[in-house]
């Protein structure tokens, strides 16, 4: 029986402090308005996000998992027997499922996600289905990790399981300190799995987070509703519109919410005036193309193992390795220029 995770009060919660009405109120008072996307992700939040996830319209999920079932044995085989999996931000953990199931004997399954409910109901859930692995759940930030949690068994390596480009949400540079971060965490020979959305014309791009069922919006809009209930503050959520473009400048998707009107809102005793047309960014979406991820994935500290990708070249998985570094051996900084205007470059 799988009994460490049956009480809430056993995921591991170290120093989850929101901070919500903090970097709401910092993101508010800038000029360009922001909202961290992080926020948009509480229970009701990844609710909608795992209905974006079924659209039509939203083809990063069906052409991910359809890769992931493609490659299945070659990936497990990369992996390896008696690893330590650890999944950032791991929602309802459908993805992993099916890694699990062909894994051989794994010393531990460690999901990490900011949504703890989510994390609960998924872990017992999981439990249940694999009866002799070990879970330990923790609920964090998946940004502000510096530890994980060990396993009875003693691991042979520990590999990170990063899919459904959340890697976009952080801008490059950010990226790179995050990617760096688990190369530490995972050590020697340490792996990540992940998956990266790739570049590709607008008209595909854009209808992705602008669906006609209009989930995306309400998923976007839902962070105003969020703030109303647990900051106090009244944003009229009929006042503020959701618009997701294409940046093709800087490679990224933005969502927006934008202010129909001139109007004020208050949050925290403080007023927030918008303009007519200015708007909130809610989230980034950065797209990359395979070398420019490559290189980014090098001035992390790893390499390319094995790219799987659809043959729309759509969506990759990626398996790197974390990169040796010889004593003394001189940092490569990679030829690949990461800048934002530079990645958007198509190769
Ligand atoms: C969770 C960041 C991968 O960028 O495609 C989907 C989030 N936002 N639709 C994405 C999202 C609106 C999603 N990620």
């Amino acid at each position: 029986m799988n009994d460490a995770i049956l009480f809430s009060s056993s995921i591991d919660r170290p120093s989850l402090r929101d901070g919500f009405l903090g970097e709401a109120v910092a993101g508010l008072s800038r000029p360009a308005k922001t909202l961290p996307c992080k926020f948009l992700y509480d229970e009701e939040g990844s609710k909608l996000f795992n209905e974006i996830c079924e659209l039509e319209e939203y083809y990063p999920t069906r052409t991910e998992n359809q890769i992931l079932r493609d490659n299945i044995n070659e990936i497990a085989g990369l992996i390896g027997s008696q690893c330590r999996l650890v999944e950032f931000g791991s929602g309802s953990s459908t993805k992993t499922r099916h890694l699990l199931t062909h894994l051989p004997g794994m010393s531990g399954y460690i999901p990490i996600d900011i949504s703890g409910p989510q994390l609960l109901e998924s872990a017992v859930q999981l439990a249940g289905e694999f009866p002799n692995l070990e879970i330990k759940p923790l609920e964090a930030d998946y940004g502000e990790v510096s530890e994980i949690p060990d396993t009875k068994q003693k691991p042979r390596r520990t590999v990170a399981f990063f899919p459904g480009s959340t890697i976009g949400n952080f801008d490059p540079v950010a990226a790179i300190a995050f990617m760096r971060n688990i190369a530490m965490l995972c050590g020697r020979d340490g792996g990540l799995l992940i998956g990266v959305d790739r570049k590709k014309p607008r008209w595909i791009l854009e209808p992705a987070y602008n669906d006609r069922k209009g989930v995306t919006a309400k998923f976007n809009l839902g962070i105003l509703a969020r703030a109303n209930r647990e900051l106090g503050a009244d944003f009229d959520l009929s006042a503020f519109r959701h618009r997701a473009p294409y940046n093709e400048t800087q490679g990224r998707i933005e969502m927006h919410l934008v202010s129909q009107r001139a109007q004020i809102v208050h949050l925290d005793s403080q007023e927030f005036s918008f303009e007519e047309g200015e708007y909130i960014t809610t989230e980034h979406s950065y797209k990359y193309t395979l070398p420019g991820f490559v290189g980014l994935a090098l001035r992390s500290g790893f390499e390319l193992v094995r790219n799987w990708e659809d043959r729309n070249h759509l969506f990759s998985v990626l398996f790197l390795r974390v990169r040796d570094r010889k004593p003394g051996a001189k940092r490569i900084s990679a030829g690949f220029d990461v800048t934002p205007g530079n990645a958007s470059e198509a190769w």
